[in-house]
């Protein structure tokens, strides 16, 4: 690898010009890795130690002087916290399972038959807004900010302590059915769901993938949410019973179907490394990591969703499993370090409206319009969530 890093090492005085927009050094690219490191994972290690350094040299210029690069909370891979950091997450995340809505009134409760939870209302939220928060302006920060609320309920509604955990699938790409994630003991996130043998491959249309089918199927049925309702959905599940309408009281299990399949086509080291270095622009970054405007037509994101299979691949109810957050926690990182390595350029770079692919057309955002939260807490202003040590925020990855 021949590329050294932007921000950092530049003057006091180049910088206050970079702050303007003319910042020379140019963000690595994967041309500049050997097809091997990018497929280990050394480029990607690489330009995440960049991003953050570049993070650290640059904090004095954000938003928030309280937060600093050494205060801020630093978020963990899911098999480095202490199993018992891990049992306290998903015995937070069952109370907030089972824990009442706290913020739907007795006048909206009958237009939410399906929300019984705190956590319903996340799902039910982003049932709400599922056209308005994916391949849009906001896809990232509106993720980014819906996170951060469930991991402010986990602290202050359920008492966790820890670091918000996610998931980096490429460690996983080899056999994700067998990950820590799903070893299905009380230090897992819960099991695989049960297997289902004699399945056919399923045609997703609107994807244009043959799906195989995965190496479960049915309801998770050891270790953290086996025993859990699923309320809401599924609205969008090739060959299921899908609601009538969108906030159905739809009692059922925890299903998952995990599946190599998606991990090993779009979530590899590989895949992520090129997502991240060679698309410059926000508008290409944003449409390639979801699977629109390309031949790869489930991006990150989407492979993520489906790799978990069942209730994690239901467009509009998905938050329903608690791996969701997990997937978005990565997902926010592959944005964090994307952002950090060239922050003047990228920090706030925002493009497109608030309807998905601008259907029906909308009016292109701004930092200052607002992003809807529904059930789950105050509507919040784009541009203060767009920057992980600004405004509100103060949190970074390792
Ligand atoms: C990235 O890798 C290069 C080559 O091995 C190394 O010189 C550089 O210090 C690394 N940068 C970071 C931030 O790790
Ligand atoms: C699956 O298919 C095989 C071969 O057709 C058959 O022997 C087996 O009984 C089937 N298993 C189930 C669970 O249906
Ligand atoms: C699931 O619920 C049943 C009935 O309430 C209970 O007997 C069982 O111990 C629970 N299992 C787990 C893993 O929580
Ligand atoms: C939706 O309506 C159809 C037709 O009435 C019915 O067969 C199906 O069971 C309903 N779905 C659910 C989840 O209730
Ligand atoms: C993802 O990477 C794998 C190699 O790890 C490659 O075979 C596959 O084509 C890539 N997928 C996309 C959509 O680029
Ligand atoms: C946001 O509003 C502020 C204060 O009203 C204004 O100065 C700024 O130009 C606006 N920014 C955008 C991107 O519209
Ligand atoms: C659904 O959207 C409407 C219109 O923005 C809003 O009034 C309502 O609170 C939302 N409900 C949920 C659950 O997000
Ligand atoms: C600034 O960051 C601190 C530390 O995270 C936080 O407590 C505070 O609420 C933030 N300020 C604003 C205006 O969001
Ligand atoms: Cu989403």
């Amino acid at each position: 690898m021949r590329f050294t890093t932007a921000a950092v090492g530049l003057t006091a005085a180049t910088l206050a010009s970079a702050q303007v927009g003319v910042s020379g050094a140019r963000a690595p690219l994967t041309s500049d890795y050997t097809a091997a490191e990018v497929a280990d994972g050394t480029a990607f290690n690489n330009v995440s130690r960049m991003a953050l350094e570049n993070m650290q040299y640059n904090i004095g210029h954000r938003t928030n002087n309280s937060c600093t690069y050494d205060n801020a909370q630093q978020r963990q891979e899911w098999r480095t916290l202490a199993p018992a950091t891990r049992k306290s997450f998903t015995d937070a995340v069952t109370c907030l399972m089972t824990m009442p809505p706290t913020h739907m009134t007795a006048d909206e409760a009958p237009g939410y038959p399906g929300v019984k939870s705190r956590h319903d209302e996340y799902v039910a939220t982003h049932i709400n807004y599922t056209y308005n928060i994916h391949d849009t302006a906001d896809f990232f920060t509106w993720h980014r900010t819906f996170v951060h609320f469930w991991e402010h309920d986990l602290k202050n509604l359920c008492g966790y302590t820890g670091v918000l955990p996610y998931w980096n699938w490429a460690l996983d790409v080899e056999a994700p059915q067998d990950s820590p994630l799903f070893l299905g003991d009380e230090y897992s996130l819960g099991s695989n769901g049960k297997y289902i043998a004699n399945r056919s491959d399923i045609y997703l249309y609107a994807q244009s993938v043959n799906m195989p089918p995965g190496t479960g199927g049915g309801c998770v049925y050891s270790g953290p949410f086996s025993n859990i309702s699923v309320n809401l959905g599924p609205l969008d599940l090739p060959n299921e019973n899908n609601v009538n309408s969108s906030f159905e009281y739809n009692p059922r299990c925890l299903k998952r179907d995990i599946n190599p399949y998606f991990l090993q086509n779009y979530n590899s080291y590989t895949n992520i490394t090129e997502t991240m270095l060679d698309n410059i622009y926000i508008e290409d970054f944003q449409d390639i990591f979801q699977g629109y405007g390309s031949s790869n037509t489930l991006g990150l994101h989407g492979g993520g969703h489906y790799t978990g299979g069942g209730s994690m691949m239901d467009f509009h109810s998905s938050p329903a499993d608690p791996l969701f957050f997990l997937h978005h926690g990565m997902v926010d990182r592959v944005y964090t370090i994307w952002q950090n390595l060239d922050i003047y350029r990228r920090q706030t770079a925002i493009s497109g409206t608030s309807t998905l692919g601008n259907s029906p057309p909308s009016a292109e955002m701004t930092l200052n319009d607002t992003m809807p939260f529904g059930l789950v807490g105050p509507d919040v202003r784009f541009g203060d969530y767009i920057d992980t040590f600004g405004g509100p925020l103060c949190y970074r990855y390792d």
